[in-house]
């Protein structure tokens, strides 16, 4: 039981700490992670450490204990907050999220695959067949995005290269019906041979791809390898392709003509400014550089395809509302957690950015939302002070000066713009940025490439070389054409933008940066109508070690998570709230003046007679609406009082009922 669990466990929940500071917030997940504890509530949110070793916690006992239960009556795990993100969803027909973050390697998709067989395990408990099948495709669909989605990296093993939230929805009776994922940003492409081949394919086939279609993701797999291989020549200053069997093969993969193959390897169609159609041979390394762009684009394409597949399997179908009464979601966000390199690129700009948002969104559902609930209440208390990192967003997103915008004006712009260049203007409009830092005033960066920001998390220091050709649409169009001209028609469903005509190409697609832009703003606005839950993931050391408990790699992670600021607030801040009457249901039972019916005026003071017949009324507060209690412990007496008070009362009733009485 979590506040009955011994102290030499560490305290439960951050909030029971004797005081907030980071020395004991940190001494406290220290020595739970020490004993093994490796989840550690904070309110209705959960601290977890990464175990790096098999934890056996994760079976149907452990399931059936949580089940339906309230946070405070089990020790803190992934499964409580699942199961209260669940029943807020069933209970008060909530829409909820539970965000998972935290950096690489951190335990994030582990988690989330724990919370997905949480909520696969404890609905549809009359195993409808239509529901069981929608179950199976949700939780295969993991192993799929997995098995084409990560990547191994330095930090970790099974890195997700790709962000994931996934929507699941219900219907009134709380069990699954459909679901939406969306990704973000797939980053490195692999050919992941950790997963065995029969487990994806086998897999797939729940999914509902059929052979057609499996064949077509192993033959794209297969132009993927081929094309790393090709090499260009120079010959007497025509470019050819080094050994035209490649050539051939990629024709039979895709399903496409071997002449046209090798036209989009070695040519590009442009319309000059008098409208006319020309062909221009490429340079030996501007073919190099449209195979890589055609490599990529062929696995993000491929990767997007699959997700859209999955998802026209798991949408819900045919719900009417009249019928099936409310539906609701509960949401699941994966995303990569901040990342600091050696060397930071365009993409640790586009994920950090990312967490930046969520960090915001944070700060606006947690702290504000709880402080305007005080206030709304009349509860008095201090404000709390956290930094509010609204400024750095600002100084990313910014319309007309933020640095994606500075970004998208270099790539915009015609004539050759180098990434210096642009260096140049970022520092130019940033430099007095409190959150900015130019190479011209830190002389330890390196002055052709750098430039620094100031994030919540930390300090990172960018190179910006390779930023404006990864932010531009690198592709060449003759590529989509060559796709979209495939006789395979799983192929060319993938590459509708290759109807084009080329005088239609003119207007310029968006930047990659102002795409994956959109797309957070847009998981932004889903996740802020949910009530959240978070689960927060440290990671206790580099080197995966089930044994290492680095403290300074864990207080930075703590810092930048914020989380002493969430207990604060948690604390000052109570931990747990209720409704009067919610309450007065639950526990008039344990107070012989309100059992049956209270005879008093207000179902407040009905309250206060139980919390003072139980001697906790220097740990609560009066709202106008609902009762605050500050430790979690006054509320766990209460609920064994009430869980030993039940069965008499069931017998009693029986009796009454028989007559007996
Ligand atoms: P991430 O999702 O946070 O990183 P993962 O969830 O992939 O991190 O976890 C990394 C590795 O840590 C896993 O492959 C496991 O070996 C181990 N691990 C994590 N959680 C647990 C757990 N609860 N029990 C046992 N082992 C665990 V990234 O996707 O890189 O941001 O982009
Ligand atoms: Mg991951």
């Amino acid at each position: 039981m979590a506040v009955l669990e011994g102290l030499e466990f560490g305290k439960s929940d951050f909030v029971l700490l004797d005081e907030v500071n980071i020395e004991q917030f940190m001494e406290n997940l220290k020595l739970r992670f020490e004993k093994a504890r490796i989840y550690t509530f904070i309110g209705e949110g959960v601290v977890s450490v990464n175990p790096y070793k098999q934890m056996d916690i994760y079976g149907k006992e452990e399931i059936n204990a949580y089940r339906g239960r309230e946070l405070y009556e089990n020790p803190p795990h992934l499964y409580a907050v699942a199961d209260a993100a669940y029943k807020a969803m069933k209970r008060r027909a909530k829409d909820t999220c539970i965000v998972v973050s935290g950096e690489s390697g951190a335990g994030k998709t582990e988690a989330s695959k724990y919370i997905m067989q949480y909520i696969a395990a404890i609905t549809n408990p009359s195993q409808r067949a239509e529901v069981e099948s929608v179950k199976n495709v949700l939780l295969k669909s993991n192993c799929v995005l997995e098995a084409f989605g990560n990547a191994k990296t330095n930090r970790n093993d099974n890195s997700s290269r790709f962000g994931k939230y996934m929507d699941i929805n219900f219907n009134f009776n709380g069990d699954p019906t459909g679901g939406h994922i969306n990704n973000y940003l797939l980053e490195k492409t692999s050919n992941n041979d950790r997963y065995s081949h029969n487990a994806v394919l086998s897999a797939l086939n729940v999914i509902g791809f059929s052979e057609e279609e499996i064949h077509s993701i192993y033959r794209i797999l297969g132009t993927i390898l081929i094309l790393g291989n090709l090499q260009f020549e120079t010959d007497r200053e025509s470019v050819l392709v080094v050994g035209m069997g490649d050539v051939s093969h990629i024709a039979e993969l895709t399903s496409t003509e071997p002449d046209n193959v090798t036209k989009s390897l070695l040519y590009r169609t442009v319309a000059t400014g008098g409208g006319e159609v020309i062909e221009k041979g490429h340079s030996e390394k501007e073919a190099c550089f449209g195979r890589d762009a055609f490599t990529k684009a062929l696995y993000e394409r491929l990767f997007g395809w699959i997700v859209g597949r999955i998802n026209a399997v798991i949408e819900v179908k045919d719900y009417n509302p009249v019928l099936h009464g409310k539906n609701t979601v509960i949401g699941v966000l994966d995303i990569y957690g901040f990342e600091i390199f050696d060397n930071n690129s365009f993409e640790q700009f586009c994920i950090n950015y990312c967490n930046e948002k969520l960090q915001q969104l944070f700060i606006q559902l947690i702290l504000c939302q709880e402080q305007d609930e005080y206030r709304r209440e009349g509860i008095i208390w201090q404000h709390i002070d956290y930094f509010n990192n609204q400024i750095i967003v600002d100084l990313v997103e910014q319309p007309h000066k933020g640095i994606i915008s500075v970004l998208d004006e270099a790539c915009l712009s015609v004539g050759k713009v180098t990434d210096t260049v642009c260096l140049e203007s970022m520092d130019v409009k940033l430099g007095q940025h409190p959150h900015y830092t130019s190479r011209k005033v830190d002389k330890t960066m390196e002055f052709h490439r750098d430039f620094r920001i100031r994030h919540y998390a930390g300090d990172v220091t960018y190179s910006v070389e390779g930023f404006l050709d990864k932010n531009k649409d690198p592709l060449f169009q003759d590529f989509k054409r060559l796709m979209f001209n495939s006789s395979n028609p799983v192929m060319k469903e993938m590459w509708p933008d290759g109807q084009l005509s080329i005088t239609e190409v003119t207007k310029r697609p968006l930047t990659a940066a102002t795409l994956f832009k959109n797309s957070i703003v847009a998981l932004v606005e889903k996740l802020s109508c949910k009530e959240p839950y978070y689960v927060r993931c440290i990671k206790p050391n580099d080197i995966k070690s089930p044994a290492l408990f680095d403290d300074a790699r864990c207080q930075h992670q703590v810092a930048y998570l914020g989380l002493l600021e969430n207990v604060r607030v948690r604390r000052a801040g109570f931990a747990c709230r209720q409704a009067y009457t919610r309450f007065l249901q639950r526990y008039k039972m344990t107070c012989e003046n309100t059992w049956p019916n209270h005879l008093m005026g207000t179902d407040r003071e009905a309250v206060e007679a139980i919390v003072t017949q139980h001697g906790f009324q220097d740990d609560v507060a009066y709202g106008h609406t609902m009762l605050f209690v500050r430790t979690p412990k006054s509320l766990f007496t209460l609920e064994q009082e009430r869980a030993a008070l039940v069965p008499v009362l069931v017998l009693f009733l029986q009796k009454v009922w028989r007559g007996a009485l």
